[in-house]
């Protein structure tokens, strides 16, 4: 088999580059090792950026996003039972940001590529990723029993965290920045209508806990736990009574309680691989960095990554020029460092961390008070919130 471009994984990364190559004329096999049901339903992120929603918009893949999505138009910050929220628009020009699952996301770009685009298989597992620094880098991989090989002009890892292209970069040419957190995140999904029309973000004594939605009847709810907790451990009445103590405000505001459908522990851990480009071969979204959830730029990174790539590929189709390919992995990480500058601040902001000394934690509400009494504090967030405008 052989393409220009083999993408391995089909995450929003990989879905998303598959769309806007084919967009652009430009041929692409993408390579998933999990089933589309398994794509389709694994929980994950639920905020895009504005200029997320853009590229949507301008890849022809927005259409059900722009009829279901919630434009939000803010956050609340909620400490101390005091509310505090963040006009979004009135910080930052006009920009805002979509509750729009990841999960939504995945199903309508692989709609549209099983549609129009070229081949996407499912449970077809990349073995390894050879030849990265030849003319001809190809993917091993194993489908339908059988072992074959993908010939590619370039090979883009979209294979998320745990995948085989970021290991195809030779260690002695590799740097990590890494850090991990001392807590994780209980995370339900209940079948009950969000009890706040914008997302609340809250610091508490107990720790941080956090309050987004999927649709205007299905919640989506966020505690902070220890690290290596069991999600079995908790019953979903002692989920509930968490949830709000950590919530509770002065003014009498109530949580609603209904089913809970999902339940899973999330691990937090900030991770850069650099470069994000070796030879022929390039890495991009999650293969390439992880950001703690608490800024909700995960999959927005992935998108500025993708769009990156299409950009600089289609350039260098037009003119010749490699100019933009060279520069793929300077550019993308000024992006990248900048969501992990935001995200390691959110959550150092809002959770609370095992064995913080007094002074520590001293500071951490003087932050909050700085963000909620300084317009441009309040504005510094709002501006990362909504995301940086592609470069
Ligand atoms: P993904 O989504 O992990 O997709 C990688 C795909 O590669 C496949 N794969 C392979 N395929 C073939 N051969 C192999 N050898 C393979 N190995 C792996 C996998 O099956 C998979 O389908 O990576 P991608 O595309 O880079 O996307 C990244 C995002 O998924 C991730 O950053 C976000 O979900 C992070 N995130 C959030 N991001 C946001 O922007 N906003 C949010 O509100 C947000 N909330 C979250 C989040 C992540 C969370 N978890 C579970 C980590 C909330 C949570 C709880
Ligand atoms: C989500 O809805 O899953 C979500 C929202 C905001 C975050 C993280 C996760 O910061």
């Amino acid at each position: 088999m052989r393409t220009t471009v083999g993408i391995i994984g089909a995450g929003p990364a990989g879905l998303l580059l598959a769309r806007l190559l084919h967009n652009a004329g430009i041929e692409s096999v993408v390579l998933e090792s999990r089933d589309r049901a398994y794509v389709e339903r694994r929980q994950r992120a639920g905020i895009l950026e504005q200029g997320t929603v853009d590229v949507l918009r301008a890849a022809g893949a927005a259409a059900r996003m722009d009829r279901e999505g919630l434009r939000h138009d803010g956050i609340e910050l909620r400490f101390d039972r005091r509310r505090h929220r963040i006009d979004f628009p009135a910080l930052t020009a006009g920009r805002s940001v979509m509750v729009y699952a990841q999960t939504e996301v995945c199903k309508d770009l692989i709609a549209l590529q099983l549609k129009e685009g070229g081949p996407l298989l499912f449970e077809a597992e990349a073995l390894a990723v050879e030849g990265a620094e030849s003319e001809r880098p190809c993917v091993r991989f194993r489908y339908e029993g059988r072992e074959d090989v993908l010939e590619c002009d370039y090979v883009v890892g979209c294979d998320g965290f745990w995948g085989v292209s970021r290991p195809a970069v030779p260690a002695a040419l590799s740097r990590v920045f890494e850090r991990t957190y001392p807590f994780g995140w209980l995370g339900v999904l209940a079948d009950v209508p969000p009890s706040h029309d914008e997302l609340v973000y809250a610091h508490h004594d107990r720790g941080f806990a956090l309050l987004s939605m999927r649709s205007p009847s299905v919640s989506r709810l966020y505690l902070q736990v220890p690290e290596g907790t069991d999600a079995e451990d908790w019953s979903d009445d002692e989920i509930w009574a968490e949830l709000e103590q950590r919530f509770e405000t002065a003014d009498g505001w109530r949580l609603e309680r209904g089913p809970i459908t999902q339940k899973s522990v999330t691990p937090m851990r900030s991770f850069v691989h650099e470069p994000m480009r070796h030879g022929r071969l390039f890495l991009a979204g999650d293969a390439a960095h992880i950001v703690p959830p608490t800024g909700a730029k995960g999959l927005n990174l992935a998108v500025g990554d993708v769009v990156t790539f299409a950009r600089a590929l289609t350039y260098q189709k037009e003119t010749g020029s490699t100019e933009l390919l060279d520069a793929y992995s300077e550019t993308c990480l000024r992006r990248v460092w900048q969501a992990e500058r935001f995200s390691y601040d959110m959550t150092t902001l809002l959770h609370r961390a095992p064995g913080a000394t007094p002074f520590e934690e001293r500071l951490q509400l003087a932050r909050l008070a700085r963000i909620t009494s300084s317009r441009a504090a309040e504005t510094d967030l709002a501006e990362a919130y909504t995301g940086f405008p592609h470069d």
